[in-house]
């Protein structure tokens, strides 16, 4: 039976608050779709087979709900996937704009395209260049990624998928087309396992490998996962891994949960989970799918996920010559921008007690290292009352603020609880904080 994932792999185990404490500082980072559906998203549009919504506007998964079989699928977006020199330079640049700390690029999403150059001795049945690397010169994009990541000073991760609708032997998982006569699924976890081994020895020092994904029938040992999370400790020991070798978002194997587009009601009290999320509805790129989230969204969804001890790794899904599109570049970063005067109430700050507050907005807070608490309170609208009203509080109050401002705020307290009066107006249009210090945790 299944045990831990960490189980032979000496010392990671031990470590793991450790290895988790960026994580868990980092609270935003970005997460990449890239791969031969963001031309196929582009051009074909979103089939009603179903007429299920989910995940059916996922563009990434586009050869699937179109039911494309190879060789047409590749033969049809390949020469249409054109990246740009120096694209991803541009993707670590915004993410650094954005206030991002990692990022997650799709190096094999479900279709079992490569944006690398395989090492596998395999060679797939019905791709005739026998490589399964996407780039058109044969450019290796999981290394230009990783360098420009680096080099912007953000943290590298790597998203890789064991579901593979292209390998004769795969497991027949979420898959439409017919694995090989008398396959082997060895071979596919063989193939698979040295992918992962690769991406974390060719590429320098990475920091996250965010498997995807299990399903009940398909999880844990069958990945032969116990010694594949071995080898990538010895490779990189600092390396987080997610929780998606096993089957359910909200599993608690690996480092941390991931829900997918839901935030959890209440959060995951002590648990560590990253909420990923996209900017329109699909992940991949699609030219159909305009339904962009506004900043104030963004920053909202930011602050309800950290107010809940989660990160937030909200997606990108680059054009087929690598290009982030405008909308979500431009709320990306306007969100870098409110980060750049509000980043005191989000990274390193921990969730709080207060499940209910009294006006529309949530609560994170950071301990001082003098033993005080900051409480940020992050206001969605600006309370018509003038005021905001908490709990009364234990602790010993020392003042509170405007965070972007500095304007000193008076606050009282009686039975009814303790009473921040506001200034007049709001100083930002997006989202205000007011922060209240107290003596104490
Ligand atoms: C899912 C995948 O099927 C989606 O295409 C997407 O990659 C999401 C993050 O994970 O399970």
């Amino acid at each position: 039976p299944e045990v831990s994932p960490y189980a032979g792999a000496a010392g990671w185990k031990e470590t793991k608050q450790e290895r988790l404490q960026w994580f868990k500082d980092a609270k935003f980072g970005m997460f990449i779709h890239w791969g031969l559906y963001a031309p196929a998203g582009g051009y074909w549009p979103p089939t009603q087979e179903t007429g299920k919504k989910y995940p059916q506007h996922y563009s990434e998964w586009i050869r699937f709900w179109a039911n494309v079989s190879e060789p047409e699928y590749g033969s049809l977006t390949k020469p249409l996937f054109q990246p740009d020199p120096g694209c991803t330079d541009e993707w670590a640049q915004l993410a650094k704009d954005a206030g991002m700390k990692y990022t997650v690029l799709t190096t094999k999403h479900h279709d079992g395209y490569t944006l690398f150059n395989s090492n596998a001795p395999y060679s797939l049945k019905n791709d005739i260049t026998g490589s399964t690397n996407i780039s058109p010169d044969g450019r290796d994009l999981v290394a230009e990624y990783a360098q420009s990541v680096r080099d912007a000073g953000l943290k590298v991760g790597f998203y890789y998928s064991l579901i593979d609708w292209q390998h004769p032997h795969a497991l027949p998982h979420s898959r439409k087309w017919p694995i090989a006569d008398g396959a082997d699924h060895g071979k596919y976890v063989d193939y698979m396992h040295q992918h992962m081994v690769q991406l974390f020895s060719d590429y320098g020092r990475s920091d996250l490998m965010w498997v995807d994904y299990s399903s009940a029938q398909h999880q844990g040992s069958v990945w032969k996962t116990n010694k594949l999370l071995t080898k990538l400790h010895e490779l990189q020991p600092q390396a987080l891994v997610n929780n998606r070798f096993w089957n359910g978002l909200e599993n608690s194997h690996g480092d941390f949960f991931t829900p997918e587009k839901y935030i959890p009601a209440s959060g995951y009290p002590g648990r560590v989970f990253e909420v990923c999320h996209t900017m329109n509805e699909s992940f991949g790129y699609s030219h159909h799918d305009t339904k962009w989230k506004s900043t104030k969204d963004v920053v909202e969804m930011l602050v309800d996920i950290v107010s809940k001890g989660g990160n937030l790794l909200l997606n990108v899904g680059p054009d087929p010559k690598g290009h982030i599109p405008d909308e979500s570049a431009r709320v990306l970063r306007e969100t870098g921008q409110w980060l750049e005067v509000y980043g005191d109430a989000i990274y390193g700050t921990d969730a709080t007690p207060f499940a209910k507050l009294s006006f529309d907005g949530r609560c994170t807070r950071k301990v001082r290292e003098d033993g005080s608490t900051d409480l940020f309170f992050h206001l969605f609208s600006w309370p018509e009352e003038g005021k905001i009203v908490l709990p009364v509080l234990d602790n010993e109050l020392v003042g509170a603020r405007m965070l972007a401002s500095g304007k000193a705020l008076n606050v009282t307290t009686s039975d009814a609880g303790v009473v921040i009066d506001l200034p007049e107006s709001a100083e930002n249009a997006v989202c205000d904080v007011v922060v209240l210090r107290v003596m104490g945790e």
